[in-house]
């Protein structure tokens, strides 16, 4: 791995290897990027991003996010409409993202999609690091014309995932819904999050896909943001999540 560079302000990075990662038989290498320095404008919180590099037989999958990022993200997994709906979760909750996925989609888009949720939720739980000074609870409704979304997230440490959508169709172009909530699920046990998805109403598949996604990104900012007032204290009244 590379040393940090001279400068201000730099990357230490580190490389860790997993033979053996959190499935059986895959092997798992994170390339964890905590960040030293300070940026001005952002003194109480350090910078929380990580790049998580998946690879199994199945997918090939890299990650890199900033939490604290402007939105602007870069997607290449072969899934339009899955980038269509990673788009919103990076612009609403202003977390830069960028994804390169290359799976078995000869087969279907199940192992890919899944794939991509549980980089993503590992990349997540790597940037974010040991919870100081967030608000830890996030939620919002988002609506798209006649759909409406609630999502609800907690940063516990436990994983747990309530999946209530009932969708108007069984596909959306190519998509298979059914592997939206495959994706949460991924996500879910990997960033160690408690998530509530509701869909309150909706008749358009394309719209209710939209509304919960752009919730996620609401309700993941939300929860992610520092609390000025929580200071560097962990959200717990246990001292750690
Ligand atoms: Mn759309």
């Amino acid at each position: 791995m590379g040393a940090p560079k001279s400068g201000a302000e730099w990357w230490e990075i580190k490389g860790i290897e997993f033979p053996r990662g959190p499935s059986n038989g895959i092997l798992c290498t994170l390339f964890f990027m905590p960040f030293s320095g300070r940026r001005p404008g952002r003194p109480t919180m350090t910078e929380r991003a990580a790049t998580v590099k998946r690879d199994t037989l199945e997918t090939q999958i890299q990650v890199t996010l900033n939490l604290d990022g402007d939105g602007s993200c870069r997607l290449e997994t072969g899934i339009p409409f899955l980038e269509h709906m990673l788009e919103q979760v990076a612009r609403h909750g202003l977390i830069d993202l960028d994804i390169s996925a290359r799976g078995d989609l000869h087969i279907d888009a199940h192992h890919t999609v899944e794939d991509i949720g549980i980089t993503l939720g590992m990349a997540v739980a790597r940037a974010l690091g040991d919870k100081k000074g967030i608000r830890r609870y996030g939620h919002a409704y988002v609506p798209l014309d006649e759909a409406l979304a609630r999502v609800v997230i907690d940063f516990s440490g436990r994983p747990g995932l309530e999946f209530a959508v009932s969708w108007p169709r069984a596909r959306i172009g190519e998509f298979d819904v059914d592997l939206f909530r495959e994706f949460f699920q991924g996500f879910v046990n990997h960033a160690q999050v408690t998530l509530h998805v509701d869909s309150l109403r909706g008749v358009n598949a394309h719209h209710v896909a939209e509304t919960v996604f752009k919730a996620f990104g609401r309700a993941l900012r939300m929860a992610l943001e520092a609390d000025p007032r929580m200071g560097e204290a962990v959200p717990s009244t246990k001292g750690s999540l």
